[in-house]
């Protein structure tokens, strides 16, 4: 384990204030008095969607096969990140360092099936920082960890005291379809691969309840301008099991499914760690297969992104559309086959990278900003723009600098971590910055890799050990040993996870 260096001064967290200020804030909003009701009008709502295990197989991030056209229009309206990147690419880890603004180093959480309230119960997650601040916030689907699809139509690993109102619907998919669905391991479909076209419509399936729940919350906001809304929406699709209605597959022909080639050639350079998330699963793949599994994975986005545009449709029809900021993203990307690798857990490109559009009142529309950027940024930058009170040891940046000037390059690199070897692993870190991504397994002892995205944009030539780019892999490696510290709390130790049962309580925690 790498510790935070004792010498390098961290901000400090001073609890009792907050929490008084907190309290305070909840009191007033809870007094609505004609000044705060009139301010609350023109504060503007969020509504925060995102899509579990989506890569950037996305339309407006050029990808030449699948049909995404709401996810494109809200980009259109919006700034489209292109290089945003998740801290740990695995949905518990990546959702609690999101939704807490910090560093996974920070959260203590590492694994699935973990809150943050078992390592640091009294930190005010994104939505309760809003909902301290008079803002009524609700749930719909998985915002954080959830087994999929077993925990489907349940709380799942939710934090109780991040919302006022929570939804968990679940469709044909998880209550009717799964002996029909085709798994590479029978009966087991949250971690396998597995697929299905189901013949039942949009509205049957848990995301299309989802999308009519969304619909219905903001039905009820609507009615409250007097009272802003941060609403979060999270789909299970394209997660595995890729069950979606059939009309969808059939926009993917299946012999145009792209595979990947050259993969024994491409290995040969890399570390064992860089390929440690294959499972034994993936060497049942055939080519068929892996065009079956590409073509669900591109209906399950398609299906998703139909639920999208319900949602964007009603905020728009019912007036809400101008005074609501839009967030769309995802918690971790995806292999498809590349390097050889299927699904999450690497730290090369597809798996780290993350689709992430903004959409802000005031802000630049429609244009992209090339700068990296992590979900570790979503916090302050939500809280700046709603007026919102955040704690004062959030770990990101706030990217409104980059909403209101796309060309403005912020901290200018992404930070991604991943461990391996379980329990007394170690862990692997990854920076992004325009140009590279350079990576080092336990501190470079198991391997160190570096891609040139200027000129290898799939990451085939590991650079790492070429005397040509020893400058670089030094100045990269002192960029990391930089950023590490920052990633740690203010005494540099991650929080230990308790066993104890954390009682909800919103304003004393
Ligand atoms: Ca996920
Ligand atoms: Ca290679």
């Amino acid at each position: 384990m790498i510790r935070k260096p004792i010498f390098l001064p961290g901000s400090l967290y001073s609890l009792g204030i907050f929490v008084i200020t907190a309290t305070c804030f909840s009191v007033i909003s809870a007094t609505i008095s004609p000044t705060i009701a009139s301010a609350n009008e023109t504060r503007p709502n969020v509504l925060f969607i995102i899509s579990d295990d989506l890569n950037n197989s996305i339309g407006c991030y050029d990808h030449e096969l699948v049909q995404t056209p709401n996810i494109d229009r809200l980009a259109r309206r919006g700034v489209r990140f292109e290089r945003a990147y998740c801290q740990y690419p695995l949905c518990g880890p990546s959702r609690n360092s999101m939704l807490t603004g910090l560093y996974p180093n920070s959260t203590g959480i590492h694994q699935n099936s973990q809150i943050f309230r078992q390592t640091i119960p009294s930190h005010h997650s994104l939505s309760q920082a809003f909902r301290l601040d008079g803002y009524f916030a609700a749930r719909v689907g998985k915002l954080y960890h959830y087994n999929v699809p077993k925990s489907v139509g349940t709380n799942g690993h939710d934090d109780p005291g991040s919302w006022e109102l929570e939804l968990n619907p679940a469709g044909c998919d998880r209550l009717l379809e799964e002996p029909d669905i085709f798994s590479l391991r029978k009966n087991s479909f949250g971690g396998t691969l597995s697929w299905y076209a189901s013949p039942r419509g949009d509205k049957l399936h848990t995301d299309g309840m989802l999308a009519d729940d969304a619909c219905w919350v903001l039905e009820r906001c609507a009615k409250r301008r007097d009272r802003p809304f941060f609403l979060a929406l999270g789909f299970y699709r394209p997660h595995t099991p890729y069950v979606a209605p059939q009309p969808y597959f059939e926009k993917y022909d299946l012999s145009q499914m792209p595979l990947v080639a050259n993969v024994d050639e491409d290995v040969k350079d890399l570390p064992k760690a860089a390929l440690g998330s294959h499972k034994k699963d993936h060497e049942l793949l055939t080519d068929p297969l892996r065009q079956q599994a590409i073509q669900a994975y591109f209906a399950s986005i398609t299906f998703m992104d139909a639920q999208v545009g319900r949602v964007l449709d009603q905020l728009e029809s019912l007036g809400l559309a101008d005074n609501t900021i839009i967030v769309f993203t995802s918690d971790h990307g995806y292999h498809l086959g590349e390097h050889g690798l299927w699904q999450k857990m690497s730290l090369f490109e597809e798996s780290s990278r993350v689709p992430m559009i903004v959409s802000a009142p005031g802000m630049a529309q429609g244009k992209v900003a090339e700068t990296p950027v992590g979900l570790i940024d979503l916090y302050p930058t939500l809280t700046q723009l709603c007026g919102v009170k955040s704690p004062e040891n959030l770990q990101g940046q706030s990217l409104v600098p980059i909403l209101k000037d796309p060309t403005h390059t912020g901290r200018g690199w992404t930070l991604t971590q991943v461990k391996r070897g379980g329990k007394k692993g170690f862990f692997g870190y990854t920076v992004r910055t325009p140009r590279w991504r350079y990576t080092e397994w336990d501190e470079g002892k198991a391997g160190r890799e570096l891609y040139d995205h200027d000129n290898d944009p799939t990451e085939q030539n590991n650079l790492a050990e070429s005397s040509a780019h020893a400058a670089t892999v030094k100045e990269l490696s002192a960029l990391i040993h930089k950023a590490l510290p920052q990633t740690f709390p203010a005494d540099g130790e991650t929080p230990a996870l308790s066993d104890k049962v954390w009682a909800p309580n919103l304003t004393n925690p």
